[in-house]
């Protein structure tokens, strides 16, 4: 046996029972018998490896975590005997490493994992049409070749389409590459209905730019020099060690070294502030626009010109519309100014601290104080996560957040910030300085950020995430035609559907959209569902057909920086896919074969020329901080080598270099062109530089805003920050508000993105597993009251569904409050319909509010002791391996 992958598949496909038994990686069939030698079974008995003759490799680590680090894989005789970091240039905090965390670091524990889906495999009760429908997800399965599976496929959609049209067809995912590949293809077919959502940024979403005013996405804060001047660092919801990963967090402990101080309002003191040594200012899911009212109610009425000066009255006056009477739009009756609702003037209910300690838990005094640690004249960041958007009825929250940063001024000056800053809009803001090149093939639609990638696609129109389950059972739902607008969305209009096929290529919709044990209906009406997958999760065990996709390790290669504003990478193919597993493109390619179209009119040239696009396209800020010239320098030489079409070009490095390394990174200096201050232009001249909304001021009062969410049909919103109590919120866990009589569900549950995920990836990461134990988090007190002890195993109950944990007891959560991670895959137990992988989705219910919001972060449960079996724990688990055998 030559290699050693050829090894794994023999394996994989006779030793089924001990790769079972073992939980066994490919890679451990390696014995390492120094630190520089490795012994691999051969069919002569065994080999001696030596490190010396590997090569370290840029490999992928593209999962929607937020982050763009750099991994590189040392592969000796095609197996990856090593991984590691970021070491091309010595680490400092103006030019720092872009350093991988736990998961990027242990990815070969998983792409070498027992449990990748090998081979081409349908489900063993399926034929044309559904065959045994109810069996999805219990059957078992059958391997079959890529002819055979891609027959099937092609059938299916040929079948449906014929008879019910391509609406009969959802593709419930909706961003980026790879998944381009096959949504070409569908789109070249005749289209689909996709999906749109709020998906991440929850309620933060609508009101960006154009709405209210606020910036959104990279540029709703400073850039990550800014931090070293303020004073006050105040997270709203923000958990950067966790959910920003990359660089995010190196950014805030400079902060720190700096001298800043650190207050985290959130449910949860998590272990960003645990680093920081935050204040904690505990409050309950979804109630942060109470406590901002609150917050603004103590700056207007203990303001005071001279003696206590709170309010930034220069400010509101001339880059704000709505603050009071003297504010509002010229059309508007004066009496729906901001200053009174929040001082009850005519409702006769103020917005003062008493009303909201009530409902959001933080006591009288701590809003004071908050309210005096936010106000003018201090150097203060108020930073939000988006998960306090994603809860119901939020619609306010962007608002008033972006009210009270106004009210103390704290926006267009360094040291001074008011926005979001997760996920990749972490503390390194500002535009791209780098565009990633275009692979030049002929695309369809818009892609996730507005940006329009070519062909108009010939169905427009896109259901919510959060609808998609009904959509599919009722055959009524909203419908949107425009859902990649940059400026809210277009209409949204009541239709019918009559779905046929659910179509999986990325994203994992069964454990990631709301109501889980509704999608596994949904799953279970259509006539055909569809998993391009690399492991079985839920999506892929619900269907009747599973395709095995490449990861990005086996993948040709591509260009990102999704993520990082001043560093680039590239990564290469590390090793030849495993198994019969194939890359996106090829799924693509064959299947239009099969369904009798020329592979030519979308895929013109070949993978390597695609890559190469890519590269060569990719573009860089020049110092100047106006032109983007290329990156990369190209020689004949290079081209031929390629073995490419392609002309020379002169860049910043040779394309030899970045290959390489697999990085770029721009040295940024705190004087440099680079710099990015947030309204920055606005504040100084909001005349010259205007907002691009309706006043060209930022909206305290915003009719658009209203106007936006009436056209999505979800409910109504005041043209003002007002507050609503949100379904499946803290009020709701009563009976009875008065007399505070507890209801059935008395906890309020939400969802945390989780280190030891990048959503559903890497939950069966074995490395991972036993790092991050996946529990529910409940506080001491609580546990005490249901006599549950830290470790033990607990059901968890809502009206949607019932899942087991164990139970992480801890003080750093408020009591009636619990947390549980996101991303955990779903293992519904047939007799009882309890789901044993404690997925967060087969709890939430939530249907859509205001902008049409997923409220994720939005539960209501109740809690006991498990009596049955116990759940083992994360790192004893065995991995969840199909079949595969022939
Ligand atoms: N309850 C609750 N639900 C949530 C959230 C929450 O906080 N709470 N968060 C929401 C948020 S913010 C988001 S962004 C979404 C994310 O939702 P999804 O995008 O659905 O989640 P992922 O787990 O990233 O989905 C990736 C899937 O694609 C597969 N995959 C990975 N690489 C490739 C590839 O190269 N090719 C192919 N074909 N497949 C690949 C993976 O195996 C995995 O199954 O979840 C949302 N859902
Ligand atoms: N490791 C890891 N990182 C990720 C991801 C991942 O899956 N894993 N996913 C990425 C993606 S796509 C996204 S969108 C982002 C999401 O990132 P965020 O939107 O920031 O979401 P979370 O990390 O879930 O929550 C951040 C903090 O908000 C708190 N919180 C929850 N609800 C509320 C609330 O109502 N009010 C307040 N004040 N606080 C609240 C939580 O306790 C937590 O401390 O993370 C990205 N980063
Ligand atoms: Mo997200």
């Amino acid at each position: 046996m030559s290699s050693f992958i050829e090894r794994a598949c023999i394996i994989a496909e006779n030793d089924y029972i001990s790769f079972l038994e073992s939980n066994t990686a490919a890679t451990e069939l390696l014995q390492p018998v120094s630190r520089e030698h490795y012994l691999i079974p051969d069919q002569n008995g065994s080999r001696l490896l030596s490190f010396s003759s590997g090569k370290w490799i840029p490999a992928g680590c593209n999962y929607d975590c937020g982050g763009r680090c750099l991994i590189k894989s040392l592969v000796v005789d095609g197996i990856v005997v090593q991984q590691k970091t970021d070491d091309t240039h010595a680490d400092s905090p103006n030019y720092p490493q872009q350093r991988g965390c736990c998961r990027g670091r242990s990815l070969r524990k998983q792409v070498f994992g027992a449990d990748r889906l090998k081979y081409p495999m349908k489900r063993k009760h399926y034929s044309l049409g559904g065959g045994n429908k109810e069996l999805r997800g219990e059957d078992k399965w059958e391997r079959i070749s890529w002819d055979e599976a891609l027959g099937i496929l092609a059938s299916e959609l040929l079948r449906v389409k014929s008879e019910y049209g391509n609406q009969a067809i959802l593709f419930p995912y909706f961003w980026a590459d790879p998944a381009i590949s096959v949504s070409d293809v569908l789109n070249h077919f005749g289209g689909y209905i996709g999906v749109w959502g709020t998906h991440s940024y929850g309620s933060w979403k609508l009101p960006v730019r154009a709405v209210i005013g606020l910036e959104g996405f990279l540029t709703s804060v400073n850039d990550r020099f800014d931090y070293l001047e303020t004073e006050t660092i105040v997270m709203f919801g923000l958990n950067p060690a966790w959910s920003s990963p990359g660089n995010g967090f190196y950014y805030y402990l400079q902060a720190k070294k700096a001298g800043a101080e650190f207050i985290l309002v959130d449910p949860f003191y998590n272990d960003s502030a645990a680093a920081l040594h935050a204040e904690w200012m505990p409050i309950r899911p979804g109630t942060d626009t109470a406590l901002l009212l609150a917050v603004a109610y103590v700056l207007i009425t203990e303001d005071n010109l001279n003696e206590n000066p709170l309010i930034d009255w220069d400010f509101l006056r001339r880059c704000t519309v709505g603050f009071d009477a003297d504010s509002m739009p010229y059309d508007t009756d004066p009496k729906w100014n901001f200053k009174d609702y929040v001082l009850g003037t005519y409702s006769g209910q103020a917005k003062n601290p008493k009303w909201a300690s009530e409902i959001c838990g933080l006591s009288v005094e701590k809003i004071r104080q908050l309210a005096y640690s936010l106000r003018k004249g201090k150097k203060v960041s108020m930073l939000s996560g988006y998960a306090n958007g994603r809860t119901s009825e939020s619609d306010a929250l962007p608002q008033i957040f972006m009210t009270v940063g106004a009210m103390t001024g704290h926006f267009g000056k360094a040291g001074h910030n008011c926005g979001v800053a997760c996920h990749r809009q972490n503390l390194n803001s500002g535009p791209f300085l780098y565009k990633v090149g275009q692979d030049e093939l002929p695309h369809y639609g818009k892609s996730h950020f507005g940006a329009n990638t070519g062909i108009e696609p010939p169905i427009r129109l896109a259901i919510n995430t959060a609808d998609i389950w009904d959509a599919v059972l009722s055959g009524k739902a909203l419908a949107n035609s425009d859902p990649g607008a940059q400026v809210g969305l277009g209409e949204n209009v009541p239709m019918e559907f009559d779905f046929h096929v659910i179509f999986n290529f990325m994203g994992a919709a069964l454990e990631t959209t709301p109501n889980a044990n509704k999608g596994i209906e949904a799953f279970r009406k259509v006539d055909f569902v569809v998993s391009c997958a690399q492991y079985p999760s839920g999506n892929a065990l619900y269907s009747d057909l599973i395709l095995p996709v490449t990861t990005f390790w086996e993948d040709f290669g591509s260009v990102n920086n999704l993520g990082t504003r001043d560093t680039i990478f590239t990564y290469r193919r590390v090793v030849e896919p495993l198994y019969e597993a194939k890359s996106s493109r090829w799924i693509a390619q064959e299947l239009m074969k099969k369904l009798g179209m020329q592979v030519e009119e979308l895929f013109p040239f070949d993978e390597n020329q695609a890559y190469f696009n890519k590269l060569k396209n990719t573009k860089v800020l020049d110092s100047d901080g106006c032109s983007y010239v290329p990156l990369l320098t190209i020689t004949q030489t290079d081209i031929e080598e390629f073995g490419v079409v392609g002309e020379e070009q002169t860049g910043k490095i040779p394309i030899s270099e970045f290959l390489e390394k697999g990085t770029y990174q721009l040295k940024l200096d705190p004087n440099d062109a680079y710099r990015y201050i947030a309204y920055e232009d606005f504040v100084r001249d909001p005349e010259k530089f205007p907002r691009p909304t309706d006043s060209g001021k930022l909206e305290i009062y915003s009719q658009k805003y209203s106007d936006l969410v009436k056209q999505l049909r979800y409910g109504e919103k005041s043209p003002l920050p007002e507050y609503v109590a949100g379904k499946d919120g803290y009020e709701a866990s009563f009976s009875d508000w008065e007399s505070k009589t507890k209801g059935p569900y008395p906890y309020q549950l939400y969802s945390i993105h989780y280190m030891g995920r990048a959503h559903t990836n890497f939950a069966n990461n074995p490395w991972i597993r036993e790092a991050w134990a996946a529990p529910l988090f409940i506080c001491r007190h609580d546990a005490e009251t249901l006599k549950i002890k830290n470790g033990d195993t607990v059901l968890i109950q809502s009206r949607f569904g019932s899942c087991l944990r164990n139970a992480c007891v801890t003080n750093r959560i408020l009591p009636g409050v619990m947390a549980i991670p996101h991303g955990n895959w779903i293992e519904i137990n047939t007799g009882s319909g309890i789901d044993l992988g404690g997925n967060e989705n087969t709890l939430c219910g939530s249907s859509p509010s205001g902008q049409g919001t997923a409220a994720y972060n939005s539960i209501l449960v109740k809690v006991s002791r498990w009596d049955g079996k116990p759940l083992v724990a994360e790192s004893q688990k065995h991995l969840r391996i199909l079949d595969q055998r022939r």
